[in-house]
């Protein structure tokens, strides 16, 4: 899968990918991370990507022109199954939305900043609006890079089996039971007794009871979703 993130602030993408899982997705070749500064796209003499409102009003908005030329040049080069842009407005992600991007070929992500992008290039360009949840972030770059995280995971070949995907939380609409590692005692503190029993359906019988109770405390949301 190729990803291609236009931002106007590129070192706040440096760092999410260039390690562990994310790295090694890129490093197998099963994901292509491309980050492009929209400054560059830029023919304004001071490289300005934003300007003010029409209407009045405080903030500044991102101009159409650099976002334009930028995703007009991509999209020449190869066909986009989602132009997506990154915005608290937008649908809210959810674990079958990432499900669904996981098995596409190209994504590019506009990632907005300041007011917002000019309403043209969501209507002329946009395939996608998502939010990463009910609260505001400076800039799309980090829910930019949550997303990615979320969808580069996925592809098959990322995870090993033991780390595989379909025991994640969320994945069936349960969040995953407790987990434990060594020592089995710790300052009197004890691994529940069925873990080290060895008996494998016991075992699975109590984790999937003790996902379940965990989601009906936690997100009785998810339970209820499951009627569905
Ligand atoms: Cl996608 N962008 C911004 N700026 N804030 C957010 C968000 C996105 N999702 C949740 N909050």
């Amino acid at each position: 899968m190729r990803i291609d993130i236009l931002t106007i602030l590129p070192a706040l993408l440096e760092g999410p990918f260039s390690d562990s899982i994310m790295k090694r997705a890129q490093e197998k070749g099963l994901s292509e991370i491309y980050i492009h500064n929209i400054r560059n796209y830029s023919s304004d003499k001071h490289k300005n990507v934003d300007d003010y409102q029409y209407g009045g009003g405080a903030g500044m908005v991102m101009s159409i022109e650099p976002i334009a030329k930028i995703i007009e040049q991509l999209k020449a080069e190869r066909k986009y199954d989602e132009i997506i842009y990154m915005t608290p407005d937008g649908e809210l992600l959810e674990q079958s939305i990432s499900n669904e991007l996981s098995i596409k070929n190209n994504i590019m992500i506009l990632c907005g900043h300041y007011k917002g992008v000019d309403e043209r290039v969501r209507e002329h360009y946009i395939t996608r609006e998502l939010s990463i949840g009910s609260y505001v972030l400076s800039g799309g770059e980090l829910a930019a890079a949550v997303l990615v995280d979320s969808v580069v995971r996925l592809i098959p070949g990322v995870l090993n089996n033991e780390t595989s995907a379909l025991t994640d939380s969320f994945q069936d609409n349960l969040l995953s039971p407790p987990v434990y590692t060594r020592p089995p005692e710790y300052n009197g503190w004890k691994v529940p007794e069925v873990l080290l029993s060895g008996d494998f359906k016991s075992i699975d019988k109590w984790r999937e009871e003790k996902a379940i109770e965990r989601t009906k405390k936690r997100r009785p949301d998810l339970l209820d979703s499951n009627e569905n």
